[in-house]
């Protein structure tokens, strides 16, 4: 390797960590697209423009970097974390932009996964300019992990959490389960149901439970944007329950069925579907094998009976058990500003069966 070559291998490698990071910008909401950045280098390797996504509807990285570079974008490389696109979706096709602004070349990290948007290295590869493909792909994939995964499965991620006594029980004998999980694991909940764009219940847990099924801050820290909270069942909703106050939208799902009920989340451009009870939706979904992730809260405590955190799968001997595997141990201490509350255990586990 000349050793040209090799510097301009060194200065696009910084630049993708560069992208990366812009890509990862604070307050770009992850739903429903894809984080995105993307750094234009002139020949000698210094940065013309950046840009990146800042949410569905805005401009592509591509086209944000490209209209800050104006006509100094002719002959530059394109440093970009996700393969441009090639399609007229809420914005024009960024494989088109590139062609139009006279970029030389297009280094881009992680292939496009989204079939209707995808194509965009062989347009530009069409047009003359020099293409090159998976630098710190991991890197990027990582970064937009799980709208990649949904985007392959084409319907949402689905995360199931649930909270269990150490005898895998949800609730006490009476139906009470305030508090299983300690203030510290409720904290951790919210944050992670933040973290997606739909929170779904069946309907027996809105006629039982009456959740609120909202983010929230026990501390008043500010929580940003309310997923959808979504039920799902055919039993009518009374309207006196606290998942129909105006903190957040609500959406009834007039079906038993998983898939169905995905396909139609889907359709709504949700891609991160936490999935929080009851137990026996929480098995129909097990079930068909549509839960990708598992997130349980862990509490010492025992109850002997009770309800138990997940109904019959229908397995009869323990060769039959399903097995998922751990991805993380997280201990949760009690929280400092709560007194008389014990550690409890966080664990996520990525199913291998189904
Ligand atoms: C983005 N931002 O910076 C890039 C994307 O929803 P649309 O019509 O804007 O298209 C989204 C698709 O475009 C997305 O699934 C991905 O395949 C591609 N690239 N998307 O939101 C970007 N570069
Ligand atoms: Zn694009």
């Amino acid at each position: 390797m000349s050793a040209e070559t090799e510097d301009q291998r060194r200065t696009e490698r910084a630049a993708m960590h560069r992208a990366l990071e812009l890509a990862a910008a604070p307050g770009v909401p992850p739903w429903p697209n894809p984080r995105v950045g993307c750094v234009l280098l002139d020949a000698d390797g210094r940065t013309v423009a950046e840009g990146h996504h800042r949410g569905a509807g805005t401009p592509h990285a591509e086209a944000a970097a490209l209209t800050a570079a104006g006509g100094r974008a002719r002959g530059t490389t394109a440093v970009v974390t996700l393969e441009p696109c090639d399609h007229h979706g809420r914005t024009g096709p960024c494989s088109e932009a590139l062609v139009a602004a006279a970029v030389r070349r297009v280094v881009y990290a992680q292939a496009d996964p989204n079939p209707v948007a995808a194509g965009g290295a062989e347009r530009l590869r069409a047009a003359g300019i020099e293409v090159e493909a998976g630098l710190l792909a991991d890197d990027a994939r990582a970064l937009n992990a799980v709208w990649t995964r949904a985007t392959e499965l084409q319907r949402p991620f689905v995360t199931w959490k649930f909270a269990t006594t150490l005898d895998g029980r949800s609730a006490a004998a009476d139906g009470t389960s305030r508090w299983v999980s300690s203030t510290a694991a409720r904290r951790d909940t919210h944050r992670l149901r933040a973290l997606s764009d739909t929170m779904l219940v069946g309907s027996n847990t809105v006629a039982v439970d009456d959740p609120e099924l909202t983010v929230r801050d026990d501390r008043d820290q500010p929580v940003g944007r309310q997923p959808l909270r979504a039920v799902m069942g055919l039993r009518d909703l009374p309207p006196a329950k606290r998942i129909f106050n105006d903190r957040a939208e609500t959406l009834h799902l007039r079906t038993r069925d998983p898939h169905e009920a995905l396909e139609e989340l889907w359709s709504r451009d949700r891609r991160h579907v936490f999935l929080e009870g009851g137990p026996t939706l929480a098995a129909a979904f097990l079930r068909a094998g549509l839960v990708d992730e598992i997130v349980v809260y862990v509490a010492p405590m025992l109850l002997g009976s009770g309800r138990n955190a997940i109904a019959d799968l229908g397995l009869g001997t323990i060769a039959d058990a399903l097995r998922p595997t751990v991805t993380d141990v997280t201990v949760l201490p009690a929280a400092p500003d709560v007194a008389g509350e014990e550690p409890n255990v966080r664990l996520t586990l990525r199913p291998t069966f189904g």
